[in-house]
């Protein structure tokens, strides 16, 4: 079996190679990653020298360079992470987010027809359905929840989405979607909530939180993200959508006030900043339908995901202080295979 993973140097796509890597050794991972400003290779640094792996640096809107990598390795299932990710950087600046996450999803879809495929995995996101209000806890996003996407990233991701189900019933190409909350752990790049509160709490510098911090979010750590990917991938329907959420809905203030609390910084450090554009209120996901089809179940609370992660973050400078100072960019041209 061999598996192509778009992103796979990038945050989530990171964790998902390890985790194929330690759950289906016997695989053949292609990790296609065009190395943008989000990537440092050197989270996959150990698996680049493995015999069973192979690592791809281009873009995944170069239609040649896709084609020319299907007709070499002919992968069976496509996992597809790789996007332009951050929601501020979409509202500075949509025009990439829309050529990478859609056009560059049809580029992958388009050799997969030519080629042939298993299963196309489109990894997806809850932002798609838009905002739940904070006055009715009761409401969840499920598959059924009409998309209502916000912002220019989640506005991609929806297109995406839909246009990988239109290649399902049009030409019958053979596709899952998932639809994830909120992700933390390691790896992820300082410019995410999580990340940047650790980091700018290690620096003693403000921690910016918009607006009132009321804002809910339901936050997954990464590797139990991966592991129902892992599942949809072999035994999800062809054709249909999972949702995935952590079922642990958090505001953004009590978030910064447990990660100072963790690494002893004042309260002070926090500071009210200017709200997002378009700011989603709160967002929570129903992933029954996961549950009792595949028996996922999310396994790490949130406290002890978020001590995991400052502890890594803590034991890893080195990872997030070459991203800071842009030395992880020579970095990734060192590491590059060939
Ligand atoms: P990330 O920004 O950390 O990583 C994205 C990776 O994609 C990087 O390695 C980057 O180099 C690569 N990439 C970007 N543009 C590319 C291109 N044109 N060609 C090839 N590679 C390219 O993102 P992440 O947080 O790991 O998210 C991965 C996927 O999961 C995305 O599709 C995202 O929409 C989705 N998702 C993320 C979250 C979250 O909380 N982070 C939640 C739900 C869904
Ligand atoms: O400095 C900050 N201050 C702040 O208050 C940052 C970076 C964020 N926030 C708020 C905005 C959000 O309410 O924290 C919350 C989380 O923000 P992000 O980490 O930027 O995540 P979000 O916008 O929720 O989107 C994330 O989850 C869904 C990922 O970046 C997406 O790729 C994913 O699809």
């Amino acid at each position: 079996m061999t598996i192509l993973v778009t992103g796979g140097a990038g945050f989530i796509g990171s964790c998902f190679l390890f985790h194929m890597a330690e759950n289906h050794p016997e695989y053949r991972l292609l990790c296609l990653d065009k190395l943008t400003y989000a990537a440092s290779l050197k989270t996959i640094k150990e698996l680049l020298p493995k015999n069973n792996f192979r690592f791809i640096r281009e873009d995944i809107c170069d239609r040649d360079a896709v084609f020319r990598l299907f007709q070499e390795e002919h992968p069976d299932i496509v996992v597809h992470f790789a996007a332009e990710s951050h929601v501020d950087r979409s509202i500075e600046d949509p025009a990439v987010f829309l050529k990478t996450n859609i056009l560059g999803t049809q580029t992958l879809m388009d050799a997969c027809r030519r080629f042939g495929i298993q299963r196309f995995h489109q990894v997806s996101t809850d932002e798609v359905y838009g905002e739940l209000p904070l006055n009715r806890p009761d409401l969840l996003f499920t598959e059924k929840t009409p998309l209502c996407p916000s912002s220019p990233y989640s506005v991609s991701k929806a297109s995406a989405d839909l246009l990988v189900l239109s290649y399902h019933r049009t030409f019958g190409l053979p596709v899952t979607v998932s639809r994830c909350s909120n992700n933390y752990g390691p790896h992820q790049f300082p410019e995410k909530l999580i990340p940047l509160m650790i980091v700018n709490c290690l620096y003693d510098l403000p921690l910016p939180v918009y607006g009132d911090g009321l804002n809910v979010r339901d936050w997954i750590y990464t590797e139990d993200h991966c592991r129902a990917i892992d599942l949809i991938i072999h035994r999800g329907r062809n054709g249909e959508i999972y949702n995935i959420g952590g079922r642990q809905e958090m505001c953004n203030i009590d978030i910064v006030k447990l990660i100072c609390r963790e690494l002893g910084k004042p309260k002070s450090l926090i500071t009210h900043v200017e709200d997002r554009k378009g700011h989603d209120r709160r967002y929570a996901v129903d992933s029954s339908k996961l549950s009792g089809e595949l028996g996922w179940q999310p396994e790490v609370p949130f406290r002890d995901g978020l001590k995991r992660t400052i502890d890594w973050y803590l034991s890893n400078r080195d990872w997030w202080e070459d991203i800071i100072s842009g030395d992880y960019r020579k970095e990734n041209k060192a590491l590059l295979p060939g």
